[in-house]
């Protein structure tokens, strides 16, 4: 009897965390900054916004750079300020990616911004900035950047629902 009830937890379990993979998988998307241009000194100013206008990020999804490895640019994550001024040499910008492949994972609600150091790229509007989560009409929500402030505590509200629910079904399960 024990040994049938362990069998059934094992399938249950299983059968939960296949589902969870499955839902991670179809919600996730990956997005190559430029589509076939890549990650580049635009075209025009605008390029980046534009491309990223009518896209709707969201937690999980993926951001490639990409590059021809025989130019030089680079990935730096700054602050919406530098975003706006391509201040390129302040000391509070990360250079995330210097070879021509890069990829970056968001994983929390937001806004990101992200510019090329190299020479005059960000002026001639290599740059990009994102949004994650809705902020309803542009009202500020407390997400100024913020560098030095820790990474939020992970909770059952920060994963997927049925990820959740898993953990729930698995810890009751335990007093069957
Ligand atoms: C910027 O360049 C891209 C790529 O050539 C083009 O699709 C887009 O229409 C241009 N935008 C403006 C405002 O010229
Ligand atoms: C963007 O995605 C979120 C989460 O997937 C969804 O709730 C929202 O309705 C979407 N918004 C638009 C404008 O597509
Ligand atoms: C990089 O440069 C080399 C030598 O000039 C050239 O053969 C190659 O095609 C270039 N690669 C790309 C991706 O443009
Ligand atoms: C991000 O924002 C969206 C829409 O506002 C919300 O549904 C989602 O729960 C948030 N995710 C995280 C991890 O905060
Ligand atoms: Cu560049």
């Amino acid at each position: 009897m024990d040994h049938l009830m362990r069998t059934i937890k094992c399938f249950l379990a299983l059968f939960l965390i296949l589902q969870v993979t499955t839902e991670t998988a179809v919600s996730a998307t990956v997005y190559t900054v430029g589509e076939n241009l890549g990650w580049i000194a635009p075209p025009n100013h605008t390029f980046y916004s534009q491309w990223a206008s009518n896209k709707n990020f969201s937690v999980g999804d993926t951001l490639v750079f990409h590059w021809n490895p025989n130019h030089t640019h680079n990935v730096a994550k700054v602050s919406e300020q530098v975003y706006n001024s391509c201040s390129t040499s302040a000391s509070s910008n990360q250079i995330l990616a210097s070879a021509p492949s890069y990829d970056y994972n968001l994983v929390e609600n937001g806004s990101f911004y992200f510019i090329c150091t190299v020479a005059d790229h960000c002026a001639r509007g290599q740059k990009l900035s994102i949004k994650i989560g809705e902020q309803s009409g542009g009202s500020p929500t407390g997400l100024a950047p913020s560098p030095n402030s820790p990474a939020p505590p992970s909770s059952l509200s920060a994963l997927p629902p049925s990820l959740s629910y898993a953990l729930i079904l698995i810890y009751f399960l335990r007093y069957i």
